[in-house]
């Protein structure tokens, strides 16, 4: 990461006041790795539009940041790459139809909201399925991960890397949750918990007890605000970094799934570079996935306990706690797996096995 740019996260992280308090905004984060290789050759010149979901300050943005430093450093600043975050040009689902469209260049959605072009991307949405991230990062490297990323040629978006949404955790603004009963509520009503737009979520939170509301994520803090929804569910680095605690009082450490993030090029994009263009497109991709996954690892268990110290309630399940979750989601896996494809669980659970010894 540049000077310039750490020094402006910095300040941002020194200036954010609450309460009297400053919350440092990041937690002390990896540099990315020099930019190493000889510049490509003059294959003319591109400007990339790249729409992303979460914040200025999330592992998806600085790692994207450090994308473009990659292709303007070794294209001599033949391309350059300018990330528009927020979801300020759209939520996942809008962003790849602009990609599709030839709109814009360049997203970065979680698998989650692309099951609808490759079907197989929602075997990572089976619950409990990857119990670490070790297991996590060997299957988005593995052989059936690419395999996925090629599944997407002709849909117009070329997918070129995985990298780590990460671990989801469950919040509300209702009350503390340790069990699935708290989240069906015996006396009062379940939780009205927002979910991607994504059948294998919403049964997830059906099989819970909730009243699971699939919407985009742009929408979600003000849903969240005016009560539409009681809770969401999302890594505690994005619940952070979007500041979800300011109208989310309960957090549930239920780590009930891993989401990777995919990092997408148009295709109309990727047709017109020089293959030379497109190998090192490939490259930086791989490189920022890598980055990627290293600052969402540093941010996870940063972020939980700084939205405790910001008045989060957090509660952390105990195996026992945790198995109650693991059971009232079996149904899931039951009703899922054979639509999904009970081979390709099977080849990913080895690999989760493997990357255990
Ligand atoms: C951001 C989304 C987000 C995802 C969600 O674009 O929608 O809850 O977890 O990170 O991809």
């Amino acid at each position: 990461m540049t000077a310039i740019w750490r020094n402006a996260l910095t300040l941002v992280g020194a200036t954010t006041l609450t309460l009297g308090m400053a919350h440092a905004q990041s937690p002390e984060l990896s540099d990315p790795p020099e930019i190493e290789g000889e510049v490509v050759g003059d294959h003319g010149s591109h400007t990339l539009r790249m729409g992303i979901g979460l914040a200025e300050s999330s592992p998806q943005y600085l790692s994207s940041q450090y994308f473009g430093e990659i292709l303007e450093q070794r294209t001599d600043g033949r391309i350059t790459v300018n990330v528009f975050p927020n979801s300020q040009l759209g939520d996942d689902v809008q962003m790849m139809e602009m990609l599709q469209t030839g709109t814009l260049d360049m997203t970065y959605p979680s698998s989650s909201a692309t099951t609808g072009y490759v079907e197989e991307l929602a075997a990572f949405d089976l619950p409990f399925l990857l119990p670490s991230r070790e297991a996590a990062v060997a299957v988005m490297q593995s052989d059936v991960a690419q395999g996925m990323l090629d599944a997407f040629e002709g849909t117009g978006l070329k997918a070129l890397a995985f990298s780590e949404n990460g671990y989801r955790q469950l919040s509300n603004s209702a009350r503390p949750v340790s069990s699935p009963d708290d989240v069906a509520g015996l006396d009062v009503r379940g939780l009205s918990v927002r979910t991607m737009e994504n059948p294998v979520h919403l049964a997830i939170w059906e099989a819970l007890g909730a009243n699971p509301t699939p919407m985009a994520f742009g929408e979600l803090f003000s849903a969240m605000e005016q009560g539409v929804v009681d809770g969401q569910e999302n890594p505690w680095s994005t619940i952070l970094t979007s500041n979800f605690n300011e109208v989310q009082d309960y957090g549930t450490e239920t780590r009930h799934v891993y989401t990777p993030f995919i990092m997408m090029l148009s295709e109309r994009t990727w047709d017109r570079m020089a293959p030379e263009y497109q190998e090192l497109v490939l490259e930086a991709a791989r490189q920022s996935a890598e980055y990627e996954i290293q600052l969402s690892a540093e941010y996870d268990d940063w972020s939980r306990d700084q939205l405790a110290e910001r008045g989060m309630e957090i509660t952390r399940l105990d195996d026992e706690q945790l198995a109650a979750f693991q059971e009232a989601v079996q149904p899931v896996y039951e009703e899922w797996a054979p639509r999904i494809g009970e081979d390709l669980i099977a080849d990913i659970q080895k690999i989760v096995e493997e990357s255990s010894n």
